[in-house]
Order: structure tokens, then C-alpha cells, then sequence
């Protein structure tokens, strides 16, 4: 990328809990309309109207800009959530997270993950082997941030997923985070279910198997959802980890495949 780039970021509260956040990389001149749009999402969120919009702008040094590629994605067929997340925990142990680890994430996830039981604002660290949370805030969790797709890779990407009727927000957005958070050093797996009500589809992100999406990973109507970034804690600095996944510059550059849907079998 030739132009220098701002980091924008946004994030809506509501009575005190989270309801909406973005992160986006963009050149000076786009930044207004993106600003608009970011407080237009706070504002019309299905779960309420922000009572709180925080909205971050800084320029990002040209040199600090890392290039990457998203995982590959495939859809899992399953009949329900109960199902989804039978597959989605199968595929979690087939990655190296132990089964307490990954039944512990799903429970937190499940109950809320915040203290007060709503979601977090961002994710859980999580020892792959134990399943104890590592992040140093449970109510704020680690927030991925300062990265984005680069114009000619949304291009691609929003082709191949129109292809399979999957070019939506959700979506995309969860592809970059997916892939920022598998370059991050010691981290083996994430797992991440939505918090719209309306929107039930989830993920299992693993750095062999790409991007895994599930349909349904909750019952529609739940406004409980969040991610667990599973890690691998021998020789782990867990400060390094959260620095990378909150301030190194990812701009995403080249686009995986997009495939059709698969069965899994055990
Ligand atoms: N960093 C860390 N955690 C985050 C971030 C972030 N930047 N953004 C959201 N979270 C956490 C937070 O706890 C949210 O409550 C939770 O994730 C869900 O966020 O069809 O829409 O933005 O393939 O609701 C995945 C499936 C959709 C997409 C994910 O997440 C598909 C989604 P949401
Ligand atoms: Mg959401």
C-alpha cells in the first residue's frame, strides 16, 4: 500500500455493556464515510441505540504494515447448535486443545463471559491444556484490532463469497480477525460465536484445517456470544501476545479459498 493508513476504530456500549465494535484500516481521504458508517452501525444495532460511541483514529506508521492472507473457508453442515457445537469442540480437540479446555470456553461463552454474565467486549485467552483464562480484564477481554482487508483483496474475496451467498459483515470481518489472530505467536486455535440474536453462525479457526464455519453455534434469540483464543502456554509471553493482537498492523493482501460445504465425519 502506497498511501499512508489510519487505524479506525469503533465501539458502542449500551448501559455499561458491549454492543458493537469495528476496526478498519483506510487511507486519509476515506475516513469520514467510514466514520459515519462505523456510528451508523452503533446506532442501529439489532440488540438497542448505543448510549456510548467511542471512536478512535490514528495514523499507523507505513513501516509498522505487515501483510497477510486469510484462511481458507469451509462450511460444516449441521442440523442445529447442538450439533454445530458438537463439531465445532471435535474439531477444537483435533487442533490440540484438550476437551476441558475447549468444554470450558463453550460453558463461558454459553453463560456470558463477562462478569456480570453479558458478553465481552473481546475475547478470552485460554490455556489450551487447563482451560484457565489468561486475559488480565474478563469483562474487556483482548480486542483485535488494526487490521483490514486491502482493496483488491475485498474485491476477490467478496466474489468467492457472493459465489456461495456468504458475502455479508459478519463474515468478512471474521475472516481478517480469524487471521490475525492464527499469526499470532503460541496461539493454536479460536473459537467465536456472534452476540446478534438474529445471527447464529460461528466458527472454529485452526492454522491446518482455515476457517470452519458452523451455520449454528447458538439458538436464534440468544444475545450471548464470543471468541476463545486457545494458546499454547510453554514459553508464552502472554503481554507479547495480547501487544500483537491489539496493535500490529495487518493488512490482509491475499484471499484463501472459499469452499462449498463439507459433512464432517469423527
Ligand atoms: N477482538 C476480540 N474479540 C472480539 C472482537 C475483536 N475485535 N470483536 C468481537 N469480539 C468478541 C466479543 O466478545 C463479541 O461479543 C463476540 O466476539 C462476537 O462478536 O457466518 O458476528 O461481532 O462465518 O457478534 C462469526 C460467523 C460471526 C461468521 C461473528 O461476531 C460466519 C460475529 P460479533
Ligand atoms: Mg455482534
Amino acid at each position: 500500500m502506497e498511501k499512508p493508513l489510519y487505524s479506525i476504530r469503533m465501539h458502542g456500549s449500551l448501559v455499561g455493556g458491549h454492543l458493537s465494535g469495528a476496526e478498519r484500516l483506510a487511507p486519509a481521504e476515506d475516513l469520514e464515510a467510514l466514520a459515519a458508517s462505523l456510528v451508523r452501525r452503533a446506532l442501529g444495532h439489532q440488540r438497542g441505540r448505543a448510549d456510548r460511541i467511542r471512536l478512535t483514529l490514528e495514523a499507523v506508521p507505513a513501516a509498522a504494515v505487515r501483510t497477510g492472507c486469510l484462511p481458507e473457508l469451509t462450511t460444516v453442515r449441521v442440523a442445529d447448535y447442538r450439533q454445530g457445537r458438537d463439531l465445532a469442540r471435535r474439531l477444537l480437540i483435533q487442533g490440540g486443545v484438550s476437551a476441558v479446555a475447549a468444554e470450558t470456553a463453550m460453558a463461558w461463552i454459553v453463560r456470558g463471559a463477562a462478569p456480570d454474565g453479558r458478553s465481552m467486549r473481546g475475547a478470552m485467552l485460554v490455556d489450551a491444556v487447563s482451560g484457565e483464562r489468561l486475559e488480565p480484564d474478563q469483562a474487556r477481554g483482548v480486542r483485535v484490532s488494526r487490521m483490514d482487508l486491502a482493496p483488491a483483496a475485498e474485491k476477490v474475496l467478496r466474489q468467492r463469497l457472493a459465489e456461495r451467498g456468504l458475502d455479508n459483515d459478519h463474515v468478512r470481518e471474521a475472516l481478517v480477525l480469524a487471521a490475525k489472530v492464527l499469526s499470532g505467536p503460541g496461539v493454536l486455535a479460536e473459537l467465536c460465536w456472534s452476540d446478534d440474536p438474529r445471527y447464529t453462525a460461528g466458527y472454529v479457526a485452526l492454522p491446518e484445517l482455515g476457517y470452519r464455519r458452523f451455520a449454528h453455534l447458538k439458538p436464534a434469540g440468544d444475545e450471548r456470544g464470543g471468541r476463545a483464543f486457545f494458546v499454547r502456554r510453554d514459553g508464552l509471553d502472554v503481554n507479547d501476545l495480547i501487544q500483537y493482537l491489539e496493535t500490529a498492523v495487518l493488512l490482509i493482501t491475499e484471499v484463501g479459498r472459499v469452499n462449498g460445504e463439507i459433512d464432517m465425519e469423527a
